[in-house]
């Protein structure tokens, strides 16, 4: 045991803090590391397929973007290895492997697209989730799909997404751990309409016939996401908030709230109360926006520090599921990957080591002036001593050797990449 964590261990305990406690339970937590940081959300259905539509924009050039399926998976090798624990990937239609069977729309695609995907997951011990992708294609240009007026266009996204459910569900009974199937879709527009209310009612009729389609929840749990705008659907998204808070009490399904999915100045974390009063499993995608839903490397500011917080105090961490959702092309992306899931980590890590019950106890007492003083306080205990032994103890490399250790990666690997 490092001197460093001793001293550590000594300044949690006065605080009545118990650290291997707080290290036992950060490695039950597993994050959704989602697949598409690798690539800036191209997806392989088409050599160089972008990203396009809904509001969703990756920006930078950043060399050695993973361009085949075998390179984003090396790099997704490499990221894992580099974040301590045991979490899953978050997998979207967009990333099937036609290799075998050749090219199928996607309304076509089903498990077969996604064997080796299992096989590769499965090699490595990492669970799967998923998510249907109703955006960069031709059917959703014009910026809508299950909400579309014309009923050919929602057809062909109720099937894709009831494809994607049964993907879902086919991983979920293979890898004996329920695949969290989430629903994001681009649908608004730019400009003021008019019949806000016959685009909702049509989304949710096509939600409510993709459901007809009955899966046993032990094999796949289907959420819902919300947004506010995006580029491109600044006046209308059809799935606001309301919009699937109503949707998801009222058809038993998990919501998913992403943190650059509302106005700035609300808090995602303020939301986690309210949202358990009610409603008992929650998917969080967890991102930085800055001015706006920029989809940002996460780091620990305060949005992500009160969040955990929030989720460990309404004491909700078995009740969530973590997924990330951020993708930068203007850095390192295994880099990215790195660092914005141990900050996630250490967002958690931080929330567990606070003195809950002797911040309660302050709260109790209204004495505001101790509450606030002892938030303080705890910016400052060693949290970089506990991280760093977690790390150790995980077999993972500590944050003073990430730098160097994807440098090495770019080097040896990425900017061999033409
Ligand atoms: C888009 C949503 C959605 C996507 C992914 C790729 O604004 O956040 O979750 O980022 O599905
Ligand atoms: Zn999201």
């Amino acid at each position: 045991m490092s001197s460093v964590f001793e001293s550590a261990l000594e300044s949690y305990s006065r605080l009545g803090i118990d650290v291997e406690k707080a290290i036992d339970r950060l490695k039950s937590v597993s994050l959704g590391v989602h697949c598409w940081q690798a690539d800036d959300v191209g997806g392989f259905e088409h050599a160089g397929a972008e990203l396009g539509g809904g509001g969703i924009q990756v920006t930078g050039n950043y060399p050695g973007k993973a361009g085949t399926l075998d390179e984003l998976r090396g790099d997704l090798e490499k990221a894992f290895s580099l974040i301590p624990g045991e979490h899953r990937l978050n997998l979207h239609a967009s990333y099937a492997d036609f290799s075998k069977t050749g090219f199928v729309e996607r309304d076509k695609i089903g498990p077969e697209h996604f064997e080796t995907w299992l096989e590769w997951a499965q090699k490595l011990g990492i669970k799967l989730d998923f998510n249907a992708t109703c955006f960069s294609h031709p059917k959703a240009d014009d910026g809508f799909t299950l909400s579309h007026r014309k009923k050919e266009i929602r057809e062909f996204w109720i099937n894709h997404v009831k494809q994607a459910r049964k993907i879902a569900a086919y991983f979920g009974e293979k890898q004996g751990s329920p695949c969290i199937h989430n629903i994001w879709i681009p649908d608004g527009s730019k400009d003021i309409p008019v019949d806000r209310y016959g685009y909702r009612k049509r989304l949710q009729e096509s939600l409510d016939e993709i459901f007809t389609l009955e899966l046993s929840k032990d094999y796949v749990r289907d959420a819902v996401e919300s947004k506010l705008f995006g580029i491109g659907s600044e006046a209308f998204v059809v799935g606001s908030h309301e919009f699937y808070m109503g949707y998801s009490q009222t058809r038993n399904t998990l919501l998913c709230m992403d943190m650059g999915h509302f106005h700035l100045t609300e808090s995602v974390a303020d939301k986690i109360s309210s949202f358990f009063l009610y409603q008992d499993e929650l998917l969080l995608h967890v991102s930085r926006p800055v001015r706006w839903d920029s989809d940002h490397v996460v780091v620990m500011n305060d949005d992500l520090m009160q969040l955990m917080q929030e989720l460990v105090r309404a004491d909700a961490v078995e009740k969530t599921h973590i997924g990330l959702d951020f993708f930068d092309g203007t850095i390192n992306r295994i880099g990215a990957y790195a660092l914005g899931s141990r900050s996630a980590l250490k967002g958690l890590l931080a929330a567990f080591l606070e003195p809950t019950d002797l911040l309660q106890k302050y709260d109790s007492e209204e004495n505001y002036f101790a509450r606030l003083a002892l938030l303080e306080e705890c910016k400052t205990l060693p949290l970089g001593a506990v991280w760093d032994e977690y790390c150790r103890r995980m077999g993972t490399l500590e944050d003073n050797a990430l730098i160097q250790e994807v440098m090495d990666y770019e080097n040896s690997v990425l900017s061999q990449r033409k």
